[in-house]
C-alpha cells in the first residue's frame, strides 16, 4: 500500500471514530437529602464493541462527588468508594441506581433547592467526557430498611 492511501484511509477511520458517540447517559436525576448530601442516578449505555470504565464525576456545585457501591449484608447497609470506577460492559449498559451504583454528592452549594438543576461531567477511560444537568429531587429509595 502507497504511504498517501494509507494516510487517508487512517485519517478516514480517526473521523468515524470521532463522530460516533458510544456511550450514552439517560433518566439522570439526583437525590437531595438534607446537609448539603446527595446522590446522582442515571443508566448508562455502551454501544461499542469494548468495555469503558466510568473513572470519575465532578460538579461546579458541590464540593465532591465519588462513585460508591451501597452494599447490604446481614441487614447492614454499607456504601464503598469505588475508587477504580465501575466498568461498562461492551454492548451493554450500567445502572446506577438507589441501592446499588450512585455518585455521592458532598458539600452541594447550599442556595440550591428541589427542582433545580445541577451540573456533572462524566469522564471514562476511552470515551470523551459527558456533561449532564440533573434535576433535584426527592424520591424514596427503593430498598426497605
Ligand atoms: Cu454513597
Amino acid at each position: 500500500m502507497k504511504k498517501q492511501s494509507f494516510l487517508l484511509m487512517l485519517i478516514a477511520m480517526l473521523t468515524l471514530s470521532s463522530a460516533h458517540a458510544h456511550i450514552e447517559v439517560s433518566n439522570y436525576w439526583a437525590r437531595l437529602v438534607p446537609n448539603g448530601m446527595g446522590a446522582l442516578y442515571l443508566e448508562i449505555k455502551n454501544s461499542h464493541t469494548e468495555p469503558d470504565v466510568l473513572i470519575r464525576a465532578s460538579s461546579p456545585n458541590a464540593k465532591s462527588l465519588m462513585i460508591h457501591e451501597t452494599q447490604r449484608k446481614d441487614n447492614i447497609t454499607s456504601m464503598k468508594h469505588r475508587m477504580k470506577g465501575i466498568d461498562i460492559p461492551a454492548n451493554g449498559g450500567l445502572s446506577l441506581k438507589p441501592g446499588s451504583y450512585h455518585i455521592m454528592i458532598a458539600g452541594l452549594d447550599k442556595n440550591l433547592k428541589l427542582g433545580d438543576k445541577i451540573e456533572v461531567s462524566l469522564e471514562f477511560k476511552k470515551s470523551e467526557k459527558i456533561t449532564l444537568q440533573p434535576i433535584l429531587k426527592i424520591k424514596p429509595p427503593t430498598y426497605t430498611q
